[in-house]
């Protein structure tokens, strides 16, 4: 950490020794949904962000991948580094190949700095609508941008709660890309599966081949939250139901990741084997988990590897 970043108060540091998950995924299992903050020394974070993280580096980020038996990495660009995408690019052409990132650009970026990111492995922009999280963006803007990325073949990863999802609906669904959606929209988990909330949710994909959800942040999304520390590894089991309906509805339209090192969390910071260990409850089928963890992520970030 460096001197000049104080972290938010209450800040949780992610967890140092997390468990090996129970759980092993398939070869060439892809984490897509992770984040690098810094560190702040190397990268500073940015003047407007709404929180000053602890450092998570990317040699921090490839070693829990191999811990948890993971092979790639999508590497999100997170707010506290606003549209500056140099840790996340640093991160990418350090993989070796395996890691893919998301990029936050605004509508100023020239498409030489577009194509140059292309080259060191994004694949996507991420429009963020949590006011906690960013400043607005005029919609705008964001065609404009949308417009721009849908020739280099990228997607946009669009990241907002439940309740906002009514008055997001016409603008999302006039993205001409294919759209990935963060953390299954964050629904209410004490809410009914079956209920309208989620089911609107449901029906955004369903009427909308181009729209993808992430099945990630059981431990951001859950009430019940983590077990107790009794050797029990059945953690999170309020949000199973909701993950495992998308992907038993949209099976070739999900994707699975950490989020590591887990920006914001109050109360308690997972231990990121538990979060490996949701996988098979969230998708008892292995050929469920195979499109989860491998195909699905390859299509979206890989192709030319299939
Ligand atoms: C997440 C969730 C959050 C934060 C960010 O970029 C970010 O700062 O994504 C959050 O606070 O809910 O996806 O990591």
């Amino acid at each position: 950490m460096s001197a000049e970043f104080v972290k938010t108060p209450g800040w949780l540091d992610w967890y140092a020794n997390p468990s090996k998950p129970r759980y092993r995924p398939p070869p060439g299992a892809v984490d897509a949904h992770c984040h690098v903050f810094g560190p702040g020394a190397e990268f500073p974070f940015a003047p407007e962000r709404k929180y000053t993280p602890c450092d998570a580096s990317k040699a921090q980020l490839y070693a829990l991948r191999d811990h948890l038996g993971f092979a790639r990495n999508v590497v999100v660009q997170a707010t506290c580094h606003g549209a500056d995408n140099a840790a996340m690019i640093d991160a990418l052409v350090h993989s070796g190949g395996r890691a893919r990132g998301v990029a936050t650009v605004r509508g100023a970026v020239t498409d030489a700095a577009l194509a140059a990111m292309h080259r060191d492995g994004v694949r996507g922009v991420r429009f963020n609508f949590l006011k906690r999280l960013v400043d607005f963006t005029p919609r705008e803007e964001l065609i404009a941008i949308a417009g721009r990325i849908a020739p280099l073949g990228w997607h946009i990863v669009i990241y907002f709660e439940a309740p906002d999802l009514p008055e997001l609906w016409d603008f999302f669904t006039a993205l001409p890309t294919p759209v990935v959606v963060d953390h299954m929209g964050r629904p209410d988990v004490t809410k009914p599966v079956d209920g309208p909330e989620f089911a609107l949710f449901q029906r955004l994909l369903a009427e909308h081949p181009n729209i993808w959800s992430k099945v990630t942040c059981p431990e951001r999304l859950s009430v019940a939250g983590p077990p107790a520390l009794d050797g029990e590894r059945d953690a999170y089991r309020d949000v199973v139901p909701f993950a495992r309906r998308l992907i038993e509805r949209f099976p070739d339209r999900v994707l699975w990741g950490t989020d590591w090192p887990h920006p914001n969390l109050k109360g308690h910071m997972p231990d990121d084997g538990l979060l490996v260990d949701v996988i098979p409850h969230i998708a008892p089928d292995p050929a469920a988990r195979q499109r989860l963890l491998v195909s699905n992520p390859m299509r979206l970030y890989w192709p030319e590897e299939i």
